[in-house]
C-alpha cells in the first residue's frame, strides 16, 4: 500500500535525521530522502497505479510528511549548526590580554648597535652626524689631512689604491672617515660640532685586521678650544657608552692631522686594573685617539687659525663593540652565524 510506504518512509527518514549527528550529514539526508533521484521521488512514482478518486487524499498525506520532515530537518539543523559554531568559537579561542608575538625575523647587528650607541652619547652633547663617500680622492684622505705624499703614513695606512678618476685626480678607498670631517669644515663655517660613523677599508687581514671595518671620528672646531674641552667630551663619553665610572688616562702620541697628539686608555672592564688577559697584564685598555686639529688641517680647509682651533678624535667600533658586548673572537663581527646573531635580538 502506498499510504504504508509513505508512513514508513516518514518513519525511517525522522529516525534517520535523529541519529544524523553533524551538518553534512543531515544535508546527505536531505538530498537522500527528498532530491529527485531520492526515496519519496521513487514512493511517489507509484501514485500513477492508484485508482483517481483515491489520489488527492494520498497527494495530501505524502505533502504533509513531507512538510513535516522538511521542518524537522530545519530545526535539527539548525542545532546542529549552533553547536558546530559554539564548538569552533570554543577551539579558536584567543586570550586578548596575552603580549604580543616576539618578532619573527631580524635584529639589530652587534656593530650597528654599538654605532647607534657611539652617535647617540655625541648627539646628546650637540654633536650633528655625517656621510661622505667611500671612495674618496687621494686629497681628501690624504693630502687634507697633512699627510703629504710619499709620507711614510701613507703606508701606515695599508691604502687599497682605485684606477684614477677622469680628469687623473688619485682615488682610494677611504682609510678612514676624517674626509667626511674635511668635507664638512671645507662648506660651513665654525662653530662646528660633527660625528662621522662609517666603513673604512685597509689593505690588511689577520686575527685582528679586516679589510673593512668601521670607525666614529669626531671635531669640534669653534673660539677658545683647548685640550682640556678634548678631555671632558672623551671621559664623558666613554663613561656613558660604558655605563659606569671608569678611570680614563691620555698618554701623549703621534697622528699628522693633530697637534698634539694623544691616546686615551680606560681602566680594563674585566679585572678594574688587577691584570689580565684582554689589557695585557696592564690594567689598561686603550680605545681612542684624539688631539688638536693641526693648523695645516685647519688652513686647507680654509679656517682662520687665528680665530679657531679644534679638537678631533677617532675610534674603532669592532674593538668598542667586542669589549662592550663581551665578545673575544672579532671573526664572530663578520662570519654573520645566526646562532651568534641571535643573541643580539632586541
Ligand atoms: C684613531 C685615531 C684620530 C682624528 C682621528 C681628525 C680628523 C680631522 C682633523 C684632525 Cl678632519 N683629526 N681625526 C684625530 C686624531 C685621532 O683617530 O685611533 N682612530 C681609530
Amino acid at each position: 500500500m502506498l499510504r504504508d510506504e509513505l508512513q514508513r518512509w516518514h518513519k525511517g527518514v525522522l529516525a534517520e535525521l535523529a541519529a544524523a549527528a553533524s551538518v553534512e550529514a543531515v544535508e546527505q539526508l536531505r538530498v537522500a530522502a527528498l532530491g529527485r533521484k531520492g526515496e519519496l521521488t521513487r514512493i511517489l512514482r507509484g501514485l500513477g497505479q492508484v485508482e483517481a478518486a483515491e489520489r488527492p487524499a494520498l497527494g495530501e498525506l505524502a505533502n504533509r510528511l513531507k512538510e513535516s520532515f522538511s521542518q524537522a530537518l530545519g530545526e535539527r539543523l539548525g542545532v546542529l549548526q549552533k553547536e558546530a559554531l559554539a564548538a569552533r568559537l570554543e577551539a579558536e579561542r584567543i586570550d586578548v590580554t596575552l603580549p604580543g608575538r616576539e618578532r619573527s625575523v631580524g635584529g639589530m647587528h652587534p656593530i650597528t648597535r654599538a654605532m647607534g650607541e657611539i652617535t647617540a652619547v655625541f648627539t646628546a652633547l650637540g654633536f650633528a652626524t655625517a656621510s661622505g663617500p667611500e671612495i674618496e680622492s687621494d686629497w681628501h684622505n690624504f693630502g687634507a689631512l697633512n699627510i703629504p705624499a710619499d709620507h711614510p703614513a701613507r703606508e701606515m695606512h695599508d691604502t687599497f689604491y682605485l684606477p684614477d678618476d677622469a680628469g687623473g685626480g688619485k682615488r682610494v678607498l677611504r682609510t678612514h672617515t676624517s674626509p667626511v670631517q674635511i668635507r664638512v669644515m671645507e662648506g660651513r663655517q665654525p662653530p662646528l660640532r660633527v660625528i662621522a660613523p662609517g666603513r673604512v677599508f685597509r689593505c690588511d687581514s689577520d686575527v685582528t685586521h679586516t679589510p673593512m671595518f668601521h670607525q666614529v671620528e669626531g671635531f669640534l672646531v669653534d673660539t677658545g678650544v683647548h685640550f682640556g674641552q678634548l678631555k671632558g667630551v672623551l671621559e664623558h663619553f666613554l663613561r656613558r657608552f660604558f655605563e659606569r665610572e671608569l678611570p680614563v688616562r691620555f698618554r701623549p702620541s703621534y697622528f699628522p692631522f693633530t697637534e698634539p697628539s694623544a691616546e686615551a686608555d680606560m681602566g680594563c672592564l674585566f679585572c678594574q686594573g688587577g691584570g689580565c688577559r684582554i689589557c695585557k697584564g696592564t690594567g689598561w685598555l686603550e680605545v681612542l685617539g684624539c688631539g688638536m686639529i693641526h693648523p695645516n688641517v685647519l688652513a686647507n680647509v680654509g679656517i682662520d687659525r687665528e680665530i679657531h682651533s679644534g679638537f678631533a678624535f677617532g675610534m674603532g667600533v669592532e674593538r668598542l663593540a667586542m669589549l662592550k658586548y663581551g665578545i673575544d673572537d672579532m671573526r664572530a663581527l663578520f662570519d654573520n652565524d645566526v646562532r651568534f646573531l641571535e643573541k643580539f635580538r632586541q
